[in-house]
């Protein structure tokens, strides 16, 4: 049976696991979920998402949401396709430096680029006035934030050593986002020249340009 992706193409949690499938080159089919009729808050859905979010995948029956969780078990199942984006499951070491990374994303990115798409990418598309002080924060908190992705990404390719992973694909969405709406933090050369390296290199992969043209033409 295909494998069944609930969510919302232009959904930053959603477009990491579509990043991933895209990668691994494997079907599936996308069910959109409609957000503006709040169908992810219905008891229906509850069975499958108890927090009433997107996105969840239904493998043959398997329904797991929270979308890191996601993009480990497809890397993982699909392990010998494409780029693995998952050290050897035997490798302890490597496994637990990519669970650092992955964890480096959810404390010192995300909580800094989600509110800035919030406000705004995501505020003005339902007619509301961003609050510019908590950009300004979130600006501030990234830009600091930064500098430690410098010193980690003057030493290796990506965030985890020298191959891939789900953890840089994690910064893809909000990544891209906040750079459309005039936070260029990331692309900053002169500032941190090899944070810039880091992200024009996920940023141009094939499978990320795919997920965002996709979005682009249901808008
Ligand atoms: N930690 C979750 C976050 C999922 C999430 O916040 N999804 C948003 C859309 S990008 C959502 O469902 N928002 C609607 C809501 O929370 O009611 C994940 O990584 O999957």
């Amino acid at each position: 049976m295909t494998l069944k992706v609930y969510g919302v193409l232009q959904a930053t949690f959603t477009q990491r696991v579509l990043v991933v499938l895209k990668e691994k080159n494997v079907s599936y089919e996308f069910i959109t979920v409609d957000w503006a009729g709040k169908t992810h808050k219905a008891p229906s859905y509850l069975l499958n998402h108890p927090f009433g979010q997107f996105p969840y995948i239904d493998d043959d029956g398997f329904i797991l949401y929270e979308s890191i969780a996601i993009m480990k078990y497809i890397a993982l199942k699909y392990r010998d396709q494409g780029a693995p984006l998952l050290p050897d499951p035997g490798d302890l070491k490597a496994t637990a430096l990519m669970e650092q990374a992955c964890s480096v994303e959810a404390s010192n990115f995300n909580p800094f680029t989600t509110p800035i798409v919030i406000e705004k990418y995501g505020k003005p598309i339902r007619g509301v006035e961003p609050d510019e002080e908590v950009v300004k924060e979130c600006v501030l908190g990234l830009d600091s934030k930064l500098d430690g992705y410098e010193l980690i990404l003057a030493k290796q390719r990506y965030l985890a050593g020298d191959s891939i992973t789900i953890a840089d694909l994690a910064h893809l969405p909000t990544g891209t986002i906040i750079s459309r709406v005039g936070v260029t933090l990331l692309e900053d050369f002169t500032k941190r020249p090899n944070v810039t390296r880091w992200w024009r290199e996920i940023y141009t992969r094939p499978s990320w340009q795919e997920v965002v043209a996709s979005a682009d033409a249901k808008i």
